[in-house]
């Protein structure tokens, strides 16, 4: 790691407002606290630091980010941004909580506009499997999907794999099963993870704030607290068309080029949806997210 004048480089490991956890150079980890008010810092910022009074370091630049996961707050109309430097996104589901394939592709759309890659992680394999067409239609639109179990342990080596030299995150509802997956993926850790209700099986949100673990291939992951729904930050028609792959596929047969698959004559995708090749739902989803950032834009 560099170091610039008298302070030194280390990434976030966990934050919450103007304190969290750093990792310098050498593993060592320290508390800190922002200094000034401008600064926002988030679970994998690469951050500057100088030694403080205490045990407590003082971080004093957050260096340029290479991407950020960002959700827009539609109550406050902000962009909120919830961890950053990631280079796969990796989506949980499970068949309880029930899915929202609609939040998972929201998350699969946030990936691919920031530049990370994607995989969906279907936790919970022992209780069975969430509806198998939905997951047919994220393989055949070439999303890579992965069965696992935390708890009898199937599929958790590939998962592992997966990481191996990334800065990975799990995302997803909660109750899915991501930090039990942190549990089995790191070695002497031991976070919380919570039973989902009893009456409508939905997760309790037991992990409260992004923590980052580093993994024995030498990856890392965060844990982060799951959610009811979710609305990537984004800022054109086309970023939404990048975030659904099949689509994105289709659309360079329509015949405008800047055709958005809704009611223009000669659409591909259209077509493609009329004969099956791609997911009625999917499609929803597509025209469902592209409203929703279309109103974002005009408040
Ligand atoms: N049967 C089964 N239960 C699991 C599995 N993985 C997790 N669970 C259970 O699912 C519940 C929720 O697990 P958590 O790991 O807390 O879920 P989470 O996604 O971290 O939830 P939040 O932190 O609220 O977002 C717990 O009761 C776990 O024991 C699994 O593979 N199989
Ligand atoms: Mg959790
Ligand atoms: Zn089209």
């Amino acid at each position: 790691m560099s170091a610039t004048g008298d302070s030194q480089a280390a990434v976030v490991v966990a934050a919450h407002g103007r304190r969290g956890r750093l990792q310098a150079a050498g593993a060592a980890e320290h508390p800190y606290v922002v200094r000034g008010r401008r600064l926002r810092v988030v679970c994998g910022d690469r951050v500057q630091w100088q030694p403080g009074l205490h045990s407590e370091v003082t971080v004093i630049a957050i260096e340029p980010r290479n991407n950020s996961l960002r959700r827009l707050d539609t109550t406050t109309n902000k962009t909120e941004v919830l961890a950053a430097n990631l280079s796969l996104v990796a989506v949980v589901c499970a068949v309880e909580p029930q899915p929202d394939w609609f939040v998972l592709d929201r998350y699969l759309c946030a990936a691919a506009d920031m530049g990370a890659g994607a995989v969906i992680v279907v936790n919970k394999s022992d209780l069975g499997r969430p509806n198998a067409s939905e997951l047919e239609a994220y393989r055949t639109a070439g999303y890579r999907v992965l069965e696992v179990s935390a708890r009898t342990g199937q599929g958790l080596d590939e998962l592992a794999a997966t990481f191996d030299g990334e800065t990975g995150i799990l995302v997803g509802q909660s109750g899915a099963g991501k930090s039990s997956l942190i549990n089995r993926l790191v070695p002497g850790v031991d976070v919380s993870t919570g039973a989902l209700t009893r009456g409508t099986a939905e997760g309790r949100h037991t992990t409260t704030a992004s923590v980052m673990h580093a993994l024995p291939g030498g990856g890392r992951l965060i844990d982060a607290p799951g959610v009811r729904d979710f609305l990537p930050a984004i800022d054109d028609d086309r970023a939404v068309q990048v975030g659904f792959a099949e689509i994105l596929a289709a659309a360079a047969q329509c015949r405008f080029g800047d055709c958005r698959h809704m009611r223009e004559p000669g659409c591909a995708v259209k077509s493609k949806v009329q004969d099956g090749t791609i997911s009625e739902r999917r499609y929803e989803s597509y025209r469902r997210l592209l409203r929703s950032t279309q109103s974002a834009a005009s408040h």
